[in-house]
């Protein structure tokens, strides 16, 4: 049986960046919830605002993962109730009731911030999306001269990259480093893996400064793409000891920043997921192979949150309205 005392409560927050320093534990029946400010139902969780203590308070709540064995059991126990929702051929839907008895089937796991920060309330709260199909003419005209703008205007914009291209942060992590000028690139941890062998997750940072993204690659750049795609999977199949094909390669657009990389992920099952700004490197270099400009003159869509400034950017030139 958990400590209720646990339960209701105990989350002192680590990270500056997200709160204050605090040691004590909450008393949720004392938090006053203001709003729901996310709610998924991909990831199961939502997540409130309040006030505890005349302070700001989140409050994440998320399902726990299904544990095998008692799940196995709750579907064969005759105290489980089983409510029809539709019944179609071979497939029917029900909502399940398990046995109260089955106390990790109705756990939930809370994550607490308090005192919560500005920094921590933007971090959780939910910013809606729009999705953008970007013609060529968008890219020319306002998208590419916003990045050049972007990039000129501070120059400190890629300093994370070059800090570990030359060598002045993160230099034990990487993993492999070839630095032929035209087609070299690293290899280092993305700085959202959290070191477990279940979810490696490793970026290919070209050393070339003059591709900003997807929409710069053609027919030259094939050899750089290539010695991406052939050795960096030989380089992390070989280092984290995966059959071949477990490898996903990926470039964003848009990137969050305009200097070229390829994330690396293997593809298991528990946590592969794909998203609509996801280009596989296979298909890129398939396209460019087959068409020069494929990338310059493509329209691509992309999901854009309204918290982009690119989304304020659009809206200022009047390409969107909205
Ligand atoms: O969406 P995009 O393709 O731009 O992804 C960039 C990736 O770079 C993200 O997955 C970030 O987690 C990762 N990243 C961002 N920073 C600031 C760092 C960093 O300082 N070090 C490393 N290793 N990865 C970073």
């Amino acid at each position: 049986m958990m400590d209720s005392q646990k339960i209701h409560g105990s989350a002192p927050v680590g990270g500056d960046e997200l709160s204050t320093t605090n040691q004590e534990t909450v008393d949720l029946s004392q938090v006053q919830i203001e709003k729901v400010i996310d709610d998924s139902n991909m990831t199961k969780m939502i997540t409130f605002q309040g006030i505890y203590k005349a302070k700001p308070i989140i409050i994440r709540l998320e399902k726990t993962m299904f544990v095998e064995s008692t799940t196995k059991q709750s579907i064969t126990d005759s105290q489980t109730k089983m409510d029809l929702s539709f019944l179609n051929d071979i497939y029917s839907s029900y909502i399940m009731t398990p046995a109260l008895s089955d106390e990790s089937l109705s756990q939930i796991q809370a994550t607490i911030i308090w005192p919560a920060n500005e920094k921590a309330l933007a971090k959780y709260t939910h910013i809606d999306k729009i999705f953008f199909s970007e013609t060529y003419g968008d890219f020319k005209n306002i998208v590419g001269p916003y990045i050049e703008n972007m990039l000129s205007s501070d120059e400190n914009y890629n300093n994370w990259v070059y800090n570990i291209l030359e060598g002045r942060s993160e230099v034990e992590r990487v993993i492999y480093n070839d630095i032929d000028r035209e087609t070299g690139f690293l290899i280092t941890p993305d700085l959202k893996w959290s070191d477990s062998m279940e979810d490696v997750y490793l970026l290919a940072i070209c050393h070339r400064r003059d591709i900003r993204c997807l929409r710069d690659l053609n027919s030259t750049h094939l050899p750089l793409l290539n010695n991406i795609l052939n050795m960096g999977t030989k380089i992390i199949e070989e280092k984290f000891s995966r059959c071949k094909g477990q490898l996903r390669s990926y470039v964003h657009y848009h990137p969050s920043f305009y200097h070229f990389h390829v994330h690396f992920k293997f593809v298991d099952a528990g946590n592969y997921q794909s998203t609509d700004r996801d280009n596989l490197l296979t298909t890129v270099i398939n396209n460019i192979s087959l068409m020069n400009d494929y990338y310059a003159k493509s329209t691509l869509t992309y999901p854009l949150s309204k918290s982009n400034a690119l989304y304020e950017e659009l809206k200022r030139v009047g390409r969107l309205t909205k």
